[in-house]
Protein backbone atom coordinates (compact mmCIF):
# COMPACT_ATOMS: atom_id res chain seq x y z
CA UNK A 1 0.00 0.00 0.00
CA UNK A 2 1.66 3.31 -0.87
CA UNK A 3 0.11 5.81 1.51
CA UNK A 4 0.22 5.37 5.49
CA UNK A 5 -2.56 3.74 7.12
CA UNK A 6 -2.98 6.98 9.16
CA UNK A 7 -3.10 9.07 5.85
CA UNK A 8 -5.07 12.14 5.76
CA UNK A 9 -7.58 12.27 3.23
CA UNK A 10 -10.16 15.24 3.27
CA UNK A 11 -11.27 18.46 1.87
CA UNK A 12 -10.35 22.17 1.84
CA UNK A 13 -12.08 25.54 2.19
CA UNK A 14 -10.99 28.95 3.48
CA UNK A 15 -13.93 30.66 6.12
CA UNK A 16 -14.71 33.89 4.33
CA UNK A 17 -15.16 31.49 1.14
CA UNK A 18 -18.08 29.52 2.77
CA UNK A 19 -18.63 30.81 6.04
CA UNK A 20 -21.16 33.96 5.97
CA UNK A 21 -22.54 35.53 8.12
CA UNK A 22 -20.18 37.86 7.89
CA UNK A 23 -21.56 39.94 10.60
CA UNK A 24 -23.22 37.24 12.90
CA UNK A 25 -21.92 36.28 16.33
CA UNK A 26 -20.55 39.69 16.50
CA UNK A 27 -18.01 39.25 13.83
CA UNK A 28 -16.29 41.92 12.27
CA UNK A 29 -15.47 42.71 8.59
CA UNK A 30 -12.32 41.37 7.28
CA UNK A 31 -10.77 42.73 3.79
CA UNK A 32 -12.47 39.80 2.30
CA UNK A 33 -15.70 40.89 3.26
CA UNK A 34 -15.40 44.28 0.64
CA UNK A 35 -14.63 42.41 -2.28
CA UNK A 36 -17.31 42.72 -4.57
CA UNK A 37 -18.36 40.04 -7.09
CA UNK A 38 -16.23 39.88 -10.49
CA UNK A 39 -17.38 37.85 -13.77
CA UNK A 40 -15.67 35.40 -15.99
CA UNK A 41 -12.65 37.25 -16.98
CA UNK A 42 -13.34 40.51 -15.26
CA UNK A 43 -11.09 41.25 -11.62
CA UNK A 44 -13.39 41.96 -8.67
CA UNK A 45 -13.59 45.14 -7.16
CA UNK A 46 -12.02 46.13 -3.30
CA UNK A 47 -13.93 48.53 -2.14
CA UNK A 48 -13.24 51.14 1.20
CA UNK A 49 -15.54 49.15 2.84
CA UNK A 50 -19.42 48.44 2.59
CA UNK A 51 -20.94 50.16 -0.27
CA UNK A 52 -24.83 49.98 -0.26
CA UNK A 53 -25.84 47.63 -3.21
CA UNK A 54 -23.48 46.13 -4.00
CA UNK A 55 -22.94 42.45 -3.73
CA UNK A 56 -20.57 40.98 -1.95
CA UNK A 57 -20.17 37.58 -2.41
CA UNK A 58 -18.75 36.45 0.65
CA UNK A 59 -20.68 38.14 2.83
CA UNK A 60 -23.19 35.05 2.70
CA UNK A 61 -20.66 32.52 1.36
CA UNK A 62 -22.77 29.06 0.87
CA UNK A 63 -24.03 29.77 4.81
CA UNK A 64 -21.84 27.01 6.29
CA UNK A 65 -22.10 29.39 9.23
CA UNK A 66 -25.67 27.49 9.52
CA UNK A 67 -25.59 24.71 7.93
CA UNK A 68 -21.84 23.35 9.20
CA UNK A 69 -23.59 20.14 10.84
CA UNK A 70 -25.02 18.72 7.48
CA UNK A 71 -22.43 19.59 5.55
CA UNK A 72 -20.19 17.90 7.79
CA UNK A 73 -21.93 14.52 8.02
CA UNK A 74 -21.69 14.77 3.96
CA UNK A 75 -17.88 14.72 4.96
CA UNK A 76 -18.25 11.91 6.68
CA UNK A 77 -20.44 10.24 4.30
CA UNK A 78 -17.39 10.42 1.95
CA UNK A 79 -14.77 9.21 4.67
CA UNK A 80 -13.13 12.39 4.98
CA UNK A 81 -9.97 11.92 7.69
CA UNK A 82 -9.67 15.43 7.90
CA UNK A 83 -11.32 18.80 7.08
CA UNK A 84 -9.33 22.10 6.49
CA UNK A 85 -10.53 25.52 7.26
CA UNK A 86 -9.61 28.45 8.47
CA UNK A 87 -10.45 30.88 11.65
CA UNK A 88 -12.12 33.85 10.37
CA UNK A 89 -9.26 36.35 12.61
CA UNK A 90 -12.53 38.79 12.65
CA UNK A 91 -14.41 36.51 14.33
CA UNK A 92 -12.62 36.15 17.23
CA UNK A 93 -10.82 39.96 17.35
CA UNK A 94 -13.46 42.10 15.31
CA UNK A 95 -10.89 45.08 14.56
CA UNK A 96 -8.04 42.81 15.23
CA UNK A 97 -6.28 45.07 17.79
CA UNK A 98 -8.48 44.31 20.92
CA UNK A 99 -6.99 42.34 23.82
CA UNK A 100 -10.04 40.53 24.59
CA UNK A 101 -11.55 37.59 22.14
CA UNK A 102 -15.28 37.92 20.91
CA UNK A 103 -16.47 34.39 22.97
CA UNK A 104 -19.10 34.00 20.32
CA UNK A 105 -16.60 33.57 18.15
CA UNK A 106 -14.39 31.34 19.78
CA UNK A 107 -17.68 29.34 20.47
CA UNK A 108 -18.83 28.97 17.35
CA UNK A 109 -15.27 27.14 16.31
CA UNK A 110 -15.37 24.66 19.43
CA UNK A 111 -18.69 23.67 18.37
CA UNK A 112 -17.58 23.66 14.41
CA UNK A 113 -14.41 21.35 15.90
CA UNK A 114 -16.21 19.07 18.00
CA UNK A 115 -18.96 18.41 15.46
CA UNK A 116 -15.66 17.10 12.85
CA UNK A 117 -14.40 15.57 15.93
CA UNK A 118 -17.71 13.88 16.87
CA UNK A 119 -17.61 12.08 13.06
CA UNK A 120 -14.20 11.36 13.48
CA UNK A 121 -12.90 14.07 11.05
CA UNK A 122 -9.42 15.87 12.25
CA UNK A 123 -9.64 19.57 11.69
CA UNK A 124 -6.76 21.33 10.01
CA UNK A 125 -6.63 24.83 10.60
CA UNK A 126 -5.08 28.52 8.68
CA UNK A 127 -4.14 30.71 10.83
CA UNK A 128 -4.61 33.03 8.08
CA UNK A 129 -6.01 32.79 4.78
CA UNK A 130 -6.35 35.63 2.93
CA UNK A 131 -8.13 37.46 5.60
CA UNK A 132 -7.17 39.60 8.30
CA UNK A 133 -9.65 42.43 9.91
CA UNK A 134 -10.34 45.23 7.82
CA UNK A 135 -9.86 48.03 10.64
CA UNK A 136 -6.08 46.08 10.87
CA UNK A 137 -5.84 46.96 6.83
CA UNK A 138 -7.56 50.67 7.01
CA UNK A 139 -6.37 51.87 10.57
CA UNK A 140 -2.91 49.97 10.27
CA UNK A 141 -2.20 49.75 6.66
CA UNK A 142 -2.07 46.32 7.15
CA UNK A 143 1.00 43.79 7.17
CA UNK A 144 3.38 47.36 6.46
CA UNK A 145 2.51 47.89 10.06
CA UNK A 146 5.01 45.57 12.18
CA UNK A 147 2.38 46.33 14.83
CA UNK A 148 0.50 44.01 13.44
CA UNK A 149 2.80 40.94 13.98
CA UNK A 150 1.78 41.17 18.19
CA UNK A 151 -2.05 41.84 17.04
CA UNK A 152 -1.21 38.28 15.12
CA UNK A 153 0.56 36.37 17.26
CA UNK A 154 -1.66 37.31 20.26
CA UNK A 155 -4.66 36.09 17.93
CA UNK A 156 -2.62 33.00 17.28
CA UNK A 157 -2.55 31.93 20.87
CA UNK A 158 -5.60 32.44 21.76
CA UNK A 159 -7.08 30.27 19.22
CA UNK A 160 -4.22 27.27 19.47
CA UNK A 161 -4.88 27.79 23.90
CA UNK A 162 -8.54 27.29 23.04
CA UNK A 163 -8.41 24.44 20.52
CA UNK A 164 -5.49 22.63 21.52
CA UNK A 165 -6.92 19.98 22.39
CA UNK A 166 -9.19 19.00 19.54
CA UNK A 167 -6.72 21.11 16.59
CA UNK A 168 -3.23 19.24 16.37
CA UNK A 169 -2.30 20.69 12.41
CA UNK A 170 -2.39 23.99 11.62
CA UNK A 171 -1.02 26.47 9.36
CA UNK A 172 -0.06 29.95 9.64
CA UNK A 173 -0.81 32.04 6.27
CA UNK A 174 -2.14 30.58 3.49
CA UNK A 175 -0.29 30.68 -0.01
CA UNK A 176 2.06 33.41 1.45
CA UNK A 177 4.23 33.69 -1.74
CA UNK A 178 1.32 34.44 -3.54
CA UNK A 179 1.90 38.47 -2.35
CA UNK A 180 4.75 38.45 -4.48
CA UNK A 181 2.01 38.91 -7.72
CA UNK A 182 2.52 42.79 -7.16
CA UNK A 183 0.66 43.70 -10.22
CA UNK A 184 -2.83 41.63 -8.78
CA UNK A 185 -4.12 44.59 -6.11
CA UNK A 186 -6.71 41.60 -4.87
CA UNK A 187 -3.44 39.38 -3.81
CA UNK A 188 -1.72 42.71 -1.97
CA UNK A 189 -4.92 43.67 -0.13
CA UNK A 190 -6.52 40.68 0.85
CA UNK A 191 -3.79 38.82 1.62
CA UNK A 192 -1.87 41.32 3.36
CA UNK A 193 -4.00 44.30 4.00
CA UNK A 194 -1.69 46.53 2.24
CA UNK A 195 -2.25 49.44 -0.12
CA UNK A 196 0.15 51.14 -2.05
CA UNK A 197 0.64 54.56 -2.32
CA UNK A 198 1.16 56.61 -5.21
CA UNK A 199 5.21 57.02 -5.83
CA UNK A 200 5.43 53.31 -3.64
CA UNK A 201 7.17 50.52 -4.84
CA UNK A 202 5.53 47.82 -4.55
CA UNK A 203 7.24 45.22 -4.76
CA UNK A 204 9.07 46.66 -1.79
CA UNK A 205 6.24 47.23 0.36
CA UNK A 206 5.32 43.91 -0.15
CA UNK A 207 8.58 42.40 0.50
CA UNK A 208 8.49 44.75 3.67
CA UNK A 209 4.62 43.40 4.90
CA UNK A 210 6.32 39.61 4.01
CA UNK A 211 8.92 39.75 6.77
CA UNK A 212 6.60 41.16 9.21
CA UNK A 213 4.59 37.94 8.55
CA UNK A 214 7.50 35.74 8.35
CA UNK A 215 8.36 36.56 11.64
CA UNK A 216 5.03 36.72 12.84
CA UNK A 217 4.54 33.32 11.46
CA UNK A 218 8.24 32.12 13.20
CA UNK A 219 6.31 33.88 16.67
CA UNK A 220 3.26 31.94 16.20
CA UNK A 221 5.35 28.62 15.52
CA UNK A 222 6.90 29.53 18.85
CA UNK A 223 3.95 29.69 20.69
CA UNK A 224 2.48 26.25 19.66
CA UNK A 225 5.37 24.80 21.50
CA UNK A 226 4.80 26.67 24.93
CA UNK A 227 1.65 25.72 24.44
CA UNK A 228 1.49 22.51 23.55
CA UNK A 229 4.42 19.33 22.18
CA UNK A 230 1.62 17.74 20.63
CA UNK A 231 0.79 20.80 18.02
CA UNK A 232 2.19 20.84 14.49
CA UNK A 233 2.51 24.23 13.15
CA UNK A 234 2.90 24.11 8.83
CA UNK A 235 3.67 26.59 6.43
CA UNK A 236 1.47 26.82 3.15
CA UNK A 237 2.84 28.16 0.12
CA UNK A 238 1.53 27.99 -3.57
CA UNK A 239 3.58 25.46 -5.56
CA UNK A 240 3.50 26.19 -9.49
CA UNK A 241 6.63 24.69 -10.70
CA UNK A 242 8.41 26.65 -13.23
CA UNK A 243 10.29 24.73 -16.64
CA UNK A 244 12.46 25.83 -18.63
CA UNK A 245 10.69 26.15 -21.92
CA UNK A 246 13.70 24.51 -23.88
CA UNK A 247 17.09 23.28 -23.03
CA UNK A 248 18.59 26.38 -23.79
CA UNK A 249 20.65 27.03 -20.99
CA UNK A 250 19.15 30.52 -21.05
CA UNK A 251 15.68 29.25 -20.31
CA UNK A 252 17.19 26.92 -17.96
CA UNK A 253 18.83 29.96 -15.92
CA UNK A 254 16.11 31.88 -16.48
CA UNK A 255 13.84 28.66 -15.03
CA UNK A 256 16.56 28.90 -11.69
CA UNK A 257 15.61 32.97 -11.48
CA UNK A 258 12.26 32.35 -11.74
CA UNK A 259 12.02 29.69 -9.26
CA UNK A 260 13.44 32.29 -6.40
CA UNK A 261 10.41 34.06 -5.57
CA UNK A 262 9.01 30.45 -5.31
CA UNK A 263 11.72 28.91 -2.67
CA UNK A 264 12.16 32.94 -0.81
CA UNK A 265 9.29 31.96 1.50
CA UNK A 266 9.54 27.88 2.22
CA UNK A 267 13.10 28.66 2.82
CA UNK A 268 12.64 31.51 5.55
CA UNK A 269 10.03 29.23 6.92
CA UNK A 270 12.08 25.81 6.57
CA UNK A 271 15.42 26.94 7.02
CA UNK A 272 15.04 29.97 9.11
CA UNK A 273 16.47 32.52 6.55
CA UNK A 274 16.27 34.14 3.67
CA UNK A 275 18.19 32.59 1.06
CA UNK A 276 21.05 34.78 -0.50
CA UNK A 277 19.08 35.17 -3.55
CA UNK A 278 16.97 37.14 -2.09
CA UNK A 279 19.40 39.68 -0.06
CA UNK A 280 20.97 39.84 -3.27
CA UNK A 281 18.06 41.26 -4.67
CA UNK A 282 17.14 43.53 -2.00
CA UNK A 283 20.55 45.00 -2.26
CA UNK A 284 20.68 45.21 -6.18
CA UNK A 285 16.86 47.34 -6.44
CA UNK A 286 17.97 49.60 -3.62
CA UNK A 287 15.36 47.96 -1.26
CA UNK A 288 15.72 48.29 2.35
CA UNK A 289 13.66 46.26 4.29
CA UNK A 290 13.85 46.90 7.53
CA UNK A 291 14.43 44.27 10.24
CA UNK A 292 15.10 44.54 13.52
CA UNK A 293 17.53 43.28 16.21
CA UNK A 294 16.17 39.35 16.93
CA UNK A 295 14.36 39.19 14.15
CA UNK A 296 17.13 36.68 12.72
CA UNK A 297 16.64 34.63 15.94
CA UNK A 298 13.04 34.40 15.47
CA UNK A 299 13.36 33.39 12.02
CA UNK A 300 15.94 30.76 12.86
CA UNK A 301 13.84 29.38 15.81
CA UNK A 302 10.37 29.61 14.60
CA UNK A 303 11.03 27.05 12.04
CA UNK A 304 7.67 24.68 10.56
CA UNK A 305 7.17 21.18 11.24
CA UNK A 306 5.61 20.22 7.98
CA UNK A 307 4.96 22.11 4.54
CA UNK A 308 1.35 22.27 3.27
CA UNK A 309 1.28 23.39 0.09
CA UNK A 310 -1.11 23.70 -3.02
CA UNK A 311 -0.26 22.69 -5.98
CA UNK A 312 -2.64 23.36 -9.28
CA UNK A 313 -1.12 23.62 -12.37
CA UNK A 314 2.50 24.27 -13.67
CA UNK A 315 4.53 26.97 -15.64
CA UNK A 316 7.11 27.15 -18.05
CA UNK A 317 9.75 30.49 -18.55
CA UNK A 318 11.48 31.25 -22.15
CA UNK A 319 14.08 33.47 -22.66
CA UNK A 320 13.42 36.57 -25.14
CA UNK A 321 9.40 36.59 -24.68
CA UNK A 322 9.02 39.54 -23.09
CA UNK A 323 11.40 42.62 -22.13
CA UNK A 324 12.78 40.93 -19.04
CA UNK A 325 14.07 42.66 -16.49
CA UNK A 326 17.20 40.99 -15.95
CA UNK A 327 17.44 42.04 -12.01
CA UNK A 328 14.14 41.01 -11.72
CA UNK A 329 13.47 37.84 -9.80
CA UNK A 330 11.57 36.59 -13.00
CA UNK A 331 8.21 35.41 -11.51
CA UNK A 332 5.80 34.79 -14.12
CA UNK A 333 6.84 37.91 -16.65
CA UNK A 334 8.62 35.40 -18.88
CA UNK A 335 5.65 32.41 -18.55
CA UNK A 336 4.99 30.95 -21.85
CA UNK A 337 1.90 28.15 -22.50
CA UNK A 338 3.37 24.76 -22.16
CA UNK A 339 2.84 22.53 -25.45
CA UNK A 340 2.67 19.83 -23.70
CA UNK A 341 -0.13 20.02 -20.88
CA UNK A 342 -3.53 21.22 -21.56
CA UNK A 343 -5.58 24.07 -19.77
CA UNK A 344 -8.45 24.91 -18.03
CA UNK A 345 -11.25 27.36 -19.15
CA UNK A 346 -9.36 29.80 -16.85
CA UNK A 347 -6.39 29.00 -18.61
CA UNK A 348 -4.54 27.19 -15.60
CA UNK A 349 -1.99 24.62 -17.05
CA UNK A 350 -3.00 21.19 -15.88
CA UNK A 351 -0.04 19.11 -14.93
CA UNK A 352 -0.31 16.09 -12.78
CA UNK A 353 3.33 14.88 -13.35
CA UNK A 354 3.78 18.67 -12.29
CA UNK A 355 2.91 17.36 -8.56
CA UNK A 356 4.83 14.69 -8.39
CA UNK A 357 8.05 16.65 -9.70
CA UNK A 358 6.89 19.43 -6.91
CA UNK A 359 6.60 16.64 -3.86
CA UNK A 360 10.23 15.90 -5.16
CA UNK A 361 11.39 18.98 -5.26
CA UNK A 362 10.13 20.18 -1.83
CA UNK A 363 11.21 16.59 -0.34
CA UNK A 364 14.60 17.14 -1.45
CA UNK A 365 15.26 20.99 -0.48
CA UNK A 366 13.79 20.38 2.93
CA UNK A 367 13.75 16.98 4.09
CA UNK A 368 9.95 17.76 6.08
CA UNK A 369 6.94 16.19 5.97
CA UNK A 370 4.28 17.35 3.01
CA UNK A 371 0.75 17.84 3.24
CA UNK A 372 -1.23 18.52 0.23
CA UNK A 373 -3.28 20.97 1.67
CA UNK A 374 -5.40 22.22 -2.19
CA UNK A 375 -5.45 20.64 -5.68
CA UNK A 376 -8.37 20.45 -7.89
CA UNK A 377 -10.20 21.68 -11.03
CA UNK A 378 -12.62 24.64 -11.21
CA UNK A 379 -14.86 24.18 -13.83
CA UNK A 380 -18.51 25.42 -14.90
CA UNK A 381 -20.54 22.10 -13.51
CA UNK A 382 -24.37 21.47 -15.26
CA UNK A 383 -26.16 19.84 -12.56
CA UNK A 384 -28.57 17.17 -13.94
CA UNK A 385 -32.53 17.79 -13.81
CA UNK A 386 -32.38 14.62 -11.02
CA UNK A 387 -29.91 16.74 -9.22
CA UNK A 388 -26.79 14.51 -10.19
CA UNK A 389 -23.63 16.17 -11.41
CA UNK A 390 -21.57 14.28 -14.75
CA UNK A 391 -18.13 16.01 -13.48
CA UNK A 392 -16.17 13.04 -15.08
CA UNK A 393 -13.45 15.74 -16.01
CA UNK A 394 -12.71 16.25 -12.07
CA UNK A 395 -12.69 12.99 -11.43
CA UNK A 396 -10.27 12.54 -14.31
CA UNK A 397 -8.11 15.16 -13.09
CA UNK A 398 -7.68 14.27 -9.54
CA UNK A 399 -7.37 11.06 -9.95
CA UNK A 400 -4.23 11.65 -12.47
CA UNK A 401 -2.89 13.72 -9.76
CA UNK A 402 -3.69 11.41 -7.29
CA UNK A 403 -1.50 8.50 -9.36
CA UNK A 404 1.68 10.81 -9.33
CA UNK A 405 1.16 11.30 -5.67
CA UNK A 406 1.63 7.37 -5.31
CA UNK A 407 4.48 7.49 -7.89
CA UNK A 408 6.61 10.38 -5.08
CA UNK A 409 5.53 8.05 -2.25
CA UNK A 410 5.69 4.75 -3.66
CA UNK A 411 8.93 5.29 -5.96
CA UNK A 412 11.06 8.04 -4.73
CA UNK A 413 10.20 7.81 -1.07
CA UNK A 414 8.40 11.48 -0.36
CA UNK A 415 7.03 11.69 3.30
CA UNK A 416 3.06 12.54 2.35
CA UNK A 417 1.08 12.98 5.49
CA UNK A 418 -2.12 13.61 3.32
CA UNK A 419 -4.31 15.33 0.29
CA UNK A 420 -7.18 17.62 1.11
CA UNK A 421 -8.48 18.71 -2.99
CA UNK A 422 -9.35 22.29 -2.88
CA UNK A 423 -13.46 23.57 -2.18
CA UNK A 424 -14.75 19.68 -1.78
CA UNK A 425 -17.81 21.95 -1.52
CA UNK A 426 -18.77 24.54 -4.09
CA UNK A 427 -17.99 27.91 -2.47
CA UNK A 428 -17.02 31.48 -3.72
CA UNK A 429 -13.90 30.79 -6.22
CA UNK A 430 -11.22 33.44 -4.50
CA UNK A 431 -9.53 35.13 -7.82
CA UNK A 432 -13.18 36.05 -9.68
CA UNK A 433 -15.49 35.80 -6.67
CA UNK A 434 -18.17 33.87 -8.84
CA UNK A 435 -19.91 30.67 -8.11
CA UNK A 436 -19.85 29.10 -11.48
CA UNK A 437 -16.25 28.16 -10.92
CA UNK A 438 -16.90 25.42 -9.02
CA UNK A 439 -14.29 22.59 -7.45
CA UNK A 440 -16.99 20.54 -5.65
CA UNK A 441 -17.94 16.99 -4.35
CA UNK A 442 -20.85 18.29 -3.26
CA UNK A 443 -22.58 20.61 -5.56
CA UNK A 444 -24.55 23.58 -3.71
CA UNK A 445 -27.25 25.31 -5.67
CA UNK A 446 -26.42 29.14 -5.72
CA UNK A 447 -25.45 31.68 -8.70
CA UNK A 448 -22.89 34.26 -9.39
CA UNK A 449 -25.95 36.81 -8.43
CA UNK A 450 -26.16 35.32 -5.12
CA UNK A 451 -29.82 33.30 -5.85
CA UNK A 452 -30.80 30.11 -5.28
CA UNK A 453 -31.40 27.93 -2.90
CA UNK A 454 -28.13 26.48 -1.23
CA UNK A 455 -29.66 23.12 -1.66
CA UNK A 456 -26.76 20.82 -1.25
CA UNK A 457 -26.48 17.81 -3.82
CA UNK A 458 -23.93 15.42 -4.60
CA UNK A 459 -22.25 14.74 -7.45
CA UNK A 460 -20.49 11.76 -9.37
CA UNK A 461 -16.97 12.66 -8.00
CA UNK A 462 -18.57 12.41 -4.73
CA UNK A 463 -19.02 8.34 -4.73
CA UNK A 464 -16.14 8.22 -6.83
CA UNK A 465 -13.78 10.39 -3.88
CA UNK A 466 -15.20 7.82 -1.05
CA UNK A 467 -14.32 5.20 -3.04
CA UNK A 468 -10.68 6.39 -3.17
CA UNK A 469 -10.68 7.19 0.62
CA UNK A 470 -11.86 3.47 1.06
CA UNK A 471 -9.33 1.94 -0.36
CA UNK A 472 -6.47 4.33 0.69
CA UNK A 473 -6.09 5.31 -2.84
CA UNK A 474 -5.46 2.15 -4.14
CA UNK A 475 -8.53 2.39 -6.16
CA UNK A 476 -8.59 5.60 -7.95
C1 LIG B 1 -5.87 29.21 -3.96
C2 LIG B 1 -6.49 29.77 -2.71
C3 LIG B 1 -7.88 29.35 -2.44
C4 LIG B 1 -8.73 29.06 -3.67
C5 LIG B 1 -7.96 28.40 -4.78
C6 LIG B 1 -8.69 28.35 -6.10
O1 LIG B 1 -4.99 30.15 -4.47
O2 LIG B 1 -5.74 29.38 -1.57
O3 LIG B 1 -8.45 30.28 -1.54
O4 LIG B 1 -9.52 30.09 -4.01
O5 LIG B 1 -6.72 29.00 -5.01
O6 LIG B 1 -8.68 29.60 -6.70
P1 LIG B 1 -9.97 30.25 -7.32
O7 LIG B 1 -10.99 30.23 -6.23
O8 LIG B 1 -9.60 31.60 -7.73
O9 LIG B 1 -10.35 29.37 -8.45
Amino acid sequence: MAFKENFLWGGAVAAHQIEGGWNKGGKGPSVADVMTAGAHGVPREITDGIVEGKYYPNHEGINFYENYKEDIALFAEMGFKCFRTSIAWSRIFPKGDELEPNEDGLKFYDDLFDELLKHGIEPVVTLSHFEMPYHLAKEYGGWRNRDVIGFFVHYAATVMERYKDKVKYWMTFNEINNQKNTSNPIFLWTCSGVKCEEGENPEEVMYQAVHHELVASALAVKAARNISPDLQVGCMVAMVPIYPYSCNPDDMMLQVESMHDRWLFADVHCRGHYGAYALKEWERKGYNIKMEPGDAEILAEGTVDYIGFSYYMSDAVKTGVNEIDPTNIAGSSASVKNPHVKASDWGWQIDPVGLRYSLNMLYERYELPLFIVENGFGAIDVKNEDGTCDDDYRIDYLGAHIKEMKKAVEFDGVDLMGYTPWGCIDLVSFTTGEMKKRYGFIYVDRDNEGNGTLERSKKKSFDWYKQVIATNGEEV
